[in-house]
């Protein structure tokens, strides 16, 4: 009965954790309406206790959808691409080489 418990919080503590970042995606997704964002945009995949380029710009500038807004026009990731055109096309503005 105790590993049930256990095991159920472990569970919880997991999901909980998983979506402790949803705040962030959902402040990039109100300024750029309909658009999909990943975890990759502000974490390299797999490694999600870093951060993409984009994601350091965001945390700098306040991490908010005044943030988002404060780095649209940036290149964060430094591809030639503006933050919020990457966004706006479906391409990945915290990755160079991500389309
Ligand atoms: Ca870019």
């Amino acid at each position: 009965m105790v590993k049930y418990g256990m095991v159920l919080v472990l569970v919880i503590g997991c999901v909980s954790l998983a979506f402790a970042g949803m705040p962030d995606a959902k402040n990039v997704g109100s300024v750029y309406e309909g658009a999909t964002v990943a975890c990759t945009v502000c974490h390299p995949a797999g490694k999600f206790k870093e951060v993409t380029p984009y994601g350091k710009d965001y945390m700098e500038a306040g991490r908010s959808v005044d943030a988002v807004k404060a780095i649209g026009e940036k290149d964060s990731d430094a591809d030639g691409i503006a933050n919020a055109a990457e966004i706006k096309a479906g391409t990945n503005p915290g990755v160079p080489e991500a389309k």
